[in-house]
């Protein structure tokens, strides 16, 4: 099998580049190791930044977005007992937030990427990429319980942050940079209405927690927990009490209750791998780079990711240029440090470390003083959050 752009993996990164390059007229070829109902049903993301929806848009990949999306003008944030608004609309004009289930943008994108005849092998496992240095990569895969080789001009690893793409560069060209935090997520999906308007981010005394929706009767709720969490553990009633504790504020809001119908613990992490090149591979996504999910920044800066290598890799086959190209890892490095940063800060400003002290406690507090102020912290928030330009 031979074609000009073999891309590992069919999540958001993969299934967008394939549909950019397809509709620009360059040859390629998906490989995803999981079958089609898995790589559908994966619960992820929900909110999509700016720049994510304007390139979803461009790639004609927004039906759903537009019609089931629910926008937001803002953040609410509440600590102390006290609730705060950020206010896209006045702090960073003209960019909102929507909230967009990732499984219903990757639902999407395979079937266009299908209808349009762009070959997407399911329980397609990439086993390694060969020749990354030279003209003529190889990935060889196995599908159908037979081993295959697709012949390339160019690899591109979306396969995530435990895919092979990464490992194939020797550990001498490669400098990495890492953080784990010692807590986790517990995640929820229930059915009930949400309790909110916007998203809502709480510090509490007992941690952090975050309320979601999926829509206007599926609500998705994460609460911090210690590391090794069994989410057997925590029973819905348990969830509930320690979800309204976190969300308390003065006066008579309070938090719906609804069945839950999914519970998981998710770790937090902050990963950069670089370059993201290595010859003619290229990494994208949470291949290269993997935030924890506090500033909502993991699938946007796969996007991002791909628009640039949609671009550099249109321009090389049209003309063979490798202006783009050689650019790659550095234009797209400088945003995720921005995101890194961004998602590092949301997460230490709003988590409670295991052995916090009150001296802690009071920077913390004074830290979203400054960011509910509405003055530069305010403005610097709902700017990051929106998310950058793709640069
Ligand atoms: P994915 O989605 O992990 O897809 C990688 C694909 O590669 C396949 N694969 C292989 N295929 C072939 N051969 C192999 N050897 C392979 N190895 C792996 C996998 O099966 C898979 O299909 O990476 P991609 O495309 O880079 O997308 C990244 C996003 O999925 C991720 O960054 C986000 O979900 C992160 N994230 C959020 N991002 C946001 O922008 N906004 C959010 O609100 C947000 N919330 C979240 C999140 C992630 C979360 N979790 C569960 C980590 C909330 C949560 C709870
Ligand atoms: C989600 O809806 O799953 C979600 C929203 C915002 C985040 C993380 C996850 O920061």
């Amino acid at each position: 099998m031979r074609t000009t752009v073999g891309i590992i993996g069919a999540g958001p990164a993969g299934l967008l580049l394939a549909r950019m390059l397809h509709r620009a007229g360059v040859d390629c070829v998906l490989l995803e190791s999981r079958d089609r109902a898995y790589v559908e049903e994966r619960q992820r993301a929900g909110t999509l930044e700016q720049s994510t929806i304007d390139a979803l848009r461009a790639a004609g990949a927004h039906e759903r977005l537009d019609s089931e999306g629910m926008f937001h003008d803002g953040i609410e944030i509440r600590f102390a007992r006290r609730s705060h608004r950020i206010d896209f609309a006045a702090l960073a004009p003209g960019r909102q937030v929507v909230i967009h289930p990732q499984t219903k943008v990757v639902q999407e994108l395979i079937a266009l990427n299908l209808a349009d005849g762009v070959p997407v092998l399911f329980e397609a496992r990439a086993d390694r990429v060969e020749g990354a240095e030279g003209d003529h990569p190889v990935i060889r895969f196995t599908h159908e319980g037979r081993q295959r080789a697709l012949h390339c001009d160019f690899v591109v690893g979306c396969d995530g942050f435990h895919g092979i793409s990464r490992r194939t560069v020797p550990d001498a060209l490669t400098r990495t940079f890492s953080r784990r935090y010692p807590y986790s997520w517990l995640g929820i999906l229930a059915d009930v209405a949400p309790s909110c308007t916007d998203l809502l981010y709480a510090h509490s005394p007992n941690g952090f927690a975050l309320h979601s929706m999926r829509s206007s009767t599926v609500s998705r709720l994460y609460l911090q927990v210690p590391n090794g969490t069994d989410p057997g553990d925590w029973d819905d009633e348990r969830i509930w009490d320690e979800l309204s504790f976190r969300f308390a504020v003065d006066g008579d809001w309070k938090l719906d209750r609804g069945p839950i119908t999914a519970k998981s613990v998710i770790p937090m992490q902050s990963f950069v791998t670089e370059p993201m090149r290595h010859g003619r591979m290229f990494l994208a996504g949470d291949a290269a780079h993997i935030v924890p999910p506090t500033g909502a920044k993991g699938l946007n800066l796969a996007v991002a990711d791909v628009v640039v290598l949609a671009r550099a890799l249109t321009a090389w086959t049209e003309d063979g240029s490798t202006e783009l190209i050689d650019a790659y890892s550095d234009t797209c490095l400088r945003r995720v440090w921005q995101a890194e940063h961004f998602s590092w800060f949301m997460t230490t400003t709003f988590h409670r470390e295991p052995d916090q002290t009150p001296f802690e406690d009071r920077l913390q507090l004074t830290q979203l003083e400054r960011l509910t102020a509405g003055g530069p912290a305010a403005a610097e928030l709902a700017d990051n959050y929106t998310g950058l330009p793709i640069g």
